[in-house]
């Protein structure tokens, strides 16, 4: 296992739309799936999508870390089939868009149907902090950042935020 760099706003990488896993889930996609875990709970983070490592495959990792104990999930090829229309307002953030909180609204729950770990087809009725997640994570696998649903000043205001702080990273560095 390995922890890989996360990538950052305004990486261009972060808008492309992923592809879904062809034929099988392999050890290949486990590997990566082993390595993404790693890197999330490192950052930390409660979810990660492939493309924030660079990969893009729809392929997701969450641990909404709720009791101490660890339970992670994978998220193979993952499909939202229905949502509520009863929306839910939670304050985001996102390890690509690091230290930005800002609150997003989102349908409260929905149902996912997904291959897990083995390869094998899984549905299941997704409330509270876990609808959250998954529909930010299947966000990042089309490309959407959840900055991408507040104003546009909003998110300019982000995006300089988070372009201010690595300058300034990079010169306490020098
Ligand atoms: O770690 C994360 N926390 C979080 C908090 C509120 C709503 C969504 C998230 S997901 C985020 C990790 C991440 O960037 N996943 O893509
Ligand atoms: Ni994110």
């Amino acid at each position: 296992m390995a922890i890989r760099d996360i990538l950052i706003v305004p990486d261009p990488r972060l808008k492309q739309v992923s592809r879904p896993v062809e034929g099988p889930v392999t050890d290949e996609h486990r590997a990566l799936m082993d390595d993404m875990l790693e890197t999330m709970y490192e950052a930390p983070g409660i979810g990660l999508a492939a493309i924030q490592i660079g990969v893009p495959l729809r392929i997701i990792v969450m641990d909404l870390q709720e009791n101490d104990e660890k339970n992670p999930r994978y998220f193979v090829n993952p499909e939202i089939i229905d949502t509520i229309e009863d929306t839910q307002p939670y304050e985001e953030g996102c390890l690509s868009v690091p230290d930005i909180f800002e609150e997003v609204e989102r349908p409260a729950e929905c149902t996912v149907r997904y291959l897990d770990y083995q390869g094998e087809p899984v549905e299941e009725r997704a409330e509270d902090l876990f609808a959250i997640c998954i529909q930010h994570e299947m966000d990042h696998l089309e490309g959407t950042l959840f900055i991408d649903h507040l104003s546009r000043l909003k998110r300019q205001r982000a995006i300089d935020k988070v372009r201010k702080a690595k300058r300034l990273k990079a010169a306490n560095a020098a």
